[in-house]
């Protein structure tokens, strides 16, 4: 059974927002599309506190995008974002959200980021996802949404280490692209198992 993951589609990462994705917003209504042609639909969203870890503004001396060493290895910091409750956070306003069975929040843990939408960035501390899929008999995803380098890499990775298989959308994501990260991304992502495709292919397979 196969489900559309939709990741960290928030006004913080489209064009205007705190952390924007160049063309973030691009993604909205294919995305849009394939959530029509599938039965499941789940959702992540970015969910800070305000002062989170990641934040370069905690970290007085750094600015946005340097790494720091933090208790579980290296963090790159970011400039405040999907702050809770706050609009930077909500979903993108054309995002059809209304056939989404779960939102899973993460980040919200002040001293540990999250990109991934199966564990923390420590590696270890769970969303609950996996549990969440099995239990509901899910064992193949369709990873969209933003950003490429960053919270879809770690959920379609994530989703291979945890047994899934794992399809991600291609032009239904956008990315952060710092040095080449993109490209990258998708290497990592090949390498690890996952499958890239079309949005009129991944239709096809729903
Ligand atoms: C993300 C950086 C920080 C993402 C979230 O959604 O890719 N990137 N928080
Ligand atoms: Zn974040």
């Amino acid at each position: 059974m196969n489900a559309l993951l939709i990741v960290d589609v928030q006004n913080d990462f489209c064009p205007g927002g705190a952390l924007a994705v160049p063309e973030g917003d691009e993604v909205v209504p294919i995305i849009n599309d394939l959530s029509d042609a599938f039965d499941h639909v789940i959702q992540t969203q970015d969910w800070h506190p305000a002062g989170h870890q990641s934040f370069a503004s905690s970290h007085p001396g750094h600015d946005p995008m340097d790494e720091i060493e933090v208790e579980y290895g290296q963090q790159t910091l970011w400039p405040d974002h999907c702050v809770q409750g706050t609009d930077g956070a909500e979903f993108h306003p054309d995002l059809n959200t209304t056939r989404s069975e779960l939102i899973i929040r993460k980040g919200f843990r002040p001293e540990i980021d999250s990109y991934s939408a199966f564990f923390e960035n420590d590696n270890e501390t769970p969303t609950g996802l996996t549990g969440y899929l099995r239990e509901r008999d899910i064992d193949t995803l369709f990873v969209v949404g933003l950003a490429t380098d960053f919270c879809v890499k770690w959920s379609a990775l994530d989703g291979r280490k945890q047994g899934f298989d794992v399809y991600v959308v291609e032009e239904a994501t956008r990315g952060i692209d710092a040095n080449g990260s993109v490209a990258a991304a998708w290497e990592e992502m090949n390498d690890a198992g996952v499958q890239i495709i079309s949005a009129d292919a991944a239709k096809t397979l729903a």
